[in-house]
């Protein structure tokens, strides 16, 4: 039994480590557009940036908020607004990617409750890596 209790003390730590608070990747004035009731779905901007003197391949995001979480660029293509999904993007040493409406954003889908002006935690997954914390407040 106690070999259990180890097994899984020693797996909390190993997922706790894969999630950090590192200087990998910092955000500045992330926010979500609030939800109107009823609706689901939102988007997140801001700009994220890369401080490390390497550089950063994001391969996604998530949320324990949200279902899914998918980086969206919105661009005009004959005079109508499309969203493209983007897999991966680099952030070179001391870059940042600028998420705002109209352009790069965060789409998050399928929220899983309402948030009553909590922050809301989105996670960057890192190639080679694991993921890195953020936190999105609520816009007004
Ligand atoms: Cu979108």
């Amino acid at each position: 039994m106690r070999q259990v209790f180890f097994a899984i003390f020693t797996l909390a730590a190993v997922l706790a480590c894969q999630v950090q608070d590192s200087d990998e990747l910092t955000a500045s004035d992330l926010w979500l557009r609030p939800m109107p009731p009823g609706q689901s779905m939102t988007a997140a901007y801001g700009t994220i940036y890369n401080p490390g003197p390497g550089v950063v391949r994001i391969t996604g995001f998530s949320s324990p908020a949200f279902e899914r979480v998918e980086l969206h660029e919105t661009r005009m293509e004959q005079g109508i607004a499309r969203m493209r999904r983007i897999h991966s993007l680099e952030l070179q040493a001391r870059d940042s990617v600028i998420l705002e409406p109209g352009g790069k954003h965060l789409m998050m889908i399928g929220a899983r409750q309402s948030f009553d002006h909590q922050p809301v935690e989105i996670l960057v997954e890192i190639a080679g890596t694991g993921a890195v914390k953020l936190q999105a407040l609520q816009g007004q």
